[in-house]
C-alpha cells in the first residue's frame, strides 16, 4: 500500500508534495496536538516518503476506524479539468458497475467509463458524504476483522450502527471519542491554518483499545490546498461551484451530533 514500517514509533507514506507542505506548516498550527508528527522526507528504494508519527505505536491491538471528512471528495480543479479535457475512467466505471450494475448512464455503458468528477459524485450519494458530511471508509476491529464495506452506509441508522459495532457498544469509548471530537471542534475553528486551506479528502482517525485509551486525528492532506492570499472557508457553507468550501465543520458538526445522540438517545 501507501505505507512503510520506519524506525521508532514512525511510518513513511508514499511521497505527496501537497501533504508535505501542510504536514510542515501544521507543525507550527493549533492544529498540531491533533495531526501526526512529521520529520521530514526519505528516499528508500528510489522511493521519496514523507516520514510521520505511527498513529498506533500506543496502542494494543487497536480498533481503528477512517471516516472521509466533507461534503465534496474532490478538487475543484477536477471539474476544469473534465471539461477542458474529458478523460474517461474505465476503473472508475468497472468499480461503479461491481457496486451498482444499474448506475451507468446508457451513454457510459456504451462507452465503458466515467468521467472523475461524475464517479466522486456518484459516491458522495450513495454513501453519507452529500448528506452528512462525513462517511465511513474502513474499520479494523481489535480482533483482525477489516471491513471496507460502507459504499451504501448513508442513512443516520446506518451510521450509529456502524459506530455502534466499532466500539463495542461501550458507552465510556463513545464519550472518550466525543470529548476529543468537540475539542477537535473547537480547535478547528481557531486554527489558521484550516480557515485558509480548502481541505479535501481529509480523514478522522479513530483508535482505541482494551487499556481504555481513545484518540482522534485528522490524516491525509494529499488534497488539502491553499487558498489564495486573505480568503477564508468557514466549512460549513453549503459548496457551489467557485466558493471551494468544503464541508468539512458541517460534516463534524453531523458526526458530534450522532455519537451525542448514541449517548442520550
Ligand atoms: C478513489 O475512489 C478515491 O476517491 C481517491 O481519493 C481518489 O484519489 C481516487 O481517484 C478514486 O479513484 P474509491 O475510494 O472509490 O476507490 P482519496 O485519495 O481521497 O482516497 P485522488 O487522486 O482524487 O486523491 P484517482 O483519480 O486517484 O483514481
Ligand atoms: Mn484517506
Amino acid at each position: 500500500g501507501n505505507f512503510q514500517a520506519g524506525d521508532d514509533g514512525r511510518v513513511l507514506k508514499q511521497y505527496c508534495e501537497c501533504e508535505r507542505q501542510c504536514l510542515q506548516k501544521l507543525k507550527e498550527d493549533v492544529l498540531q496536538p491533533h495531526v501526526p508528527g512529521y520529520y521530514g522526507v526519505v528516499n528508500k528504494g528510489e522511493k521519496d516518503f514523507n516520514v510521520m508519527d505511527d498513529l498506533l505505536a500506543d496502542f494494543e491491538s487497536p480498533s481503528i476506524m477512517d471516516c472521509k471528512m466533507g461534503s465534496r471528495t474532490y478538487l475543484e480543479e477536477e471539474l476544469s479539468k473534465a471539461r477542458v479535457r474529458p478523460r474517461l475512467r474505465k476503473d472508475m466505471f468497472e468499480k461503479m458497475v461491481a457496486v451498482d450494475p444499474e448506475a451507468p448512464t446508457e451513454q457510459e455503458r456504451a462507452q465503458q467509463g466515467v468521467l472523475k468528477p461524475r464517479y466522486m459524485q456518484w459516491r458522495e450519494t450513495l454513501s453519507s458524504t452529500a448528506s452528512l458530511g462525513f462517511r465511513i471508509e474502513g474499520i479494523k476491529k481489535a480482533d483482525g476483522t477489516c471491513n471496507t464495506n460502507f459504499k451504501k452506509t448513508k442513512l443516520k441508522p446506518q451510521v450509529m450502527k456502524a459506530f455502534g459495532d466499532f466500539v463495542e457498544e461501550d458507552t465510556h469509548t463513545l464519550k472518550l471519542y466525543l470529548h476529543q471530537l468537540e475539542e477537535l471542534r473547537l480547535v478547528l475553528e481557531r486554527s489558521p491554518f484550516f480557515c485558509s486551506h480548502e481541505v479535501v479528502g481529509s480523514s478522522l482517525l479513530f483508535v482505541h483499545d482494551a487499556s481504555g485509551k481513545a484518540r482522534v486525528w485528522m490524516i491525509d492532506f494529499g488534497k488539502t490546498v491553499p487558498l489564495s492570499e486573505g480568503q477564508t472557508l468557514d466549512h460549513r457553507t453549503p459548496w457551489v461551484e467557485g466558493n471551494r468550501e468544503d464541508g468539512f465543520l458541517w460534516g463534524l458538526d453531523n458526526l458530534i451530533d450522532i455519537f451525542s445522540t448514541m449517548l442520550s438517545p
